[in-house]
């Protein structure tokens, strides 16, 4: 019985993280116009387009993200970002999009098939660049969000047109860009993620909240 009991809260506040960590990182669009699908940013700073896209459909259930509408971006903006004002400088970079050019160049399409209408480019772009160090000689085909306290694009989160491998924070190159520097990638999926959580923790990471669960549920036992 006691057993039972203490077990029963162990469960208990592992399914409470578990849970807890998922809704913390998904955020759904709801409302007037939204999709109703569910976002996150994952942090990876070296997965170029192509390894980040097969992330975003393995590990997360979903697929690179498309942003079809201005409202749509501005979602991503606050919910994921947390707006502009006052900018998070710890997600200031580039994260890929669900968007590419490489099948025909100048023609961008988004990976879920979605008309391609809305864009949101930072000045001067989509280039194309295929001069070194930026560009790749074949040119940029992939598209990335660019969150950077001064966007140059109709909203925040510019575009950018990129080679495949991003721009790596750790490339000599370029050293001083932080605003291009590779920071992850934003995954759209369109069933809610909840059914599926994230691992629960190792105990030796378990947040203080479950041991101090536990440490309740071992002082009833004793006072019992
Ligand atoms: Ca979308
Ligand atoms: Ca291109
Ligand atoms: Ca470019």
């Amino acid at each position: 019985m006691r057993t039972k009991t203490i077990t029963g809260m162990a469960v208990a506040a592992a399914m409470v993280l578990s849970v807890g960590a998922a809704q913390a990182a998904w955020v759904q669009w709801t409302g007037p116009g939204a999709t109703g699908n569910w976002y996150r940013l994952v942090e990876d700073s070296t997965s170029g387009w192509t390894a980040a896209r097969a992330r975003a459909q393995t590990e997360f259930g979903g697929d690179l993200a498309t942003i079809t509408s201005a409202g749509e971006q501005l979602f991503v903006n606050s919910a994921l970002f947390g707006g502009s004002s006052p900018f998070n400088e710890t997600l200031r970079g580039s994260w890929w999009l669900g968007g590419t050019d490489a099948e025909s160049e100048g023609t961008w399409t988004w990976v879920t098939g979605e008309p391609w209408s809305f864009t949101n480019w930072g000045s001067g772009q989509p280039d194309n660049n295929s001069s070194f160090p930026f560009g790749d000689a074949n040119g940029e085909d992939y598209l990335q969000l660019v969150w950077r306290p001064d966007p140059t694009s109709p909203l925040p989160g510019g575009w950018n047109d990129a080679r495949e491998a991003g721009y790596l924070a750790s490339d000599p190159n370029f050293a001083n860009l932080p605003n291009l520097w590779l920071k992850g990638f934003i995954v759209e999926r369109t069933t809610d993620p909840n059914p599926r959580p994230e691992p629960i923790p190792a105990p030796a990471a378990l947040p203080l909240f479950a041991v101090a669960l536990l440490g309740l549920a071992a002082a009833g036992l004793r006072r019992a």
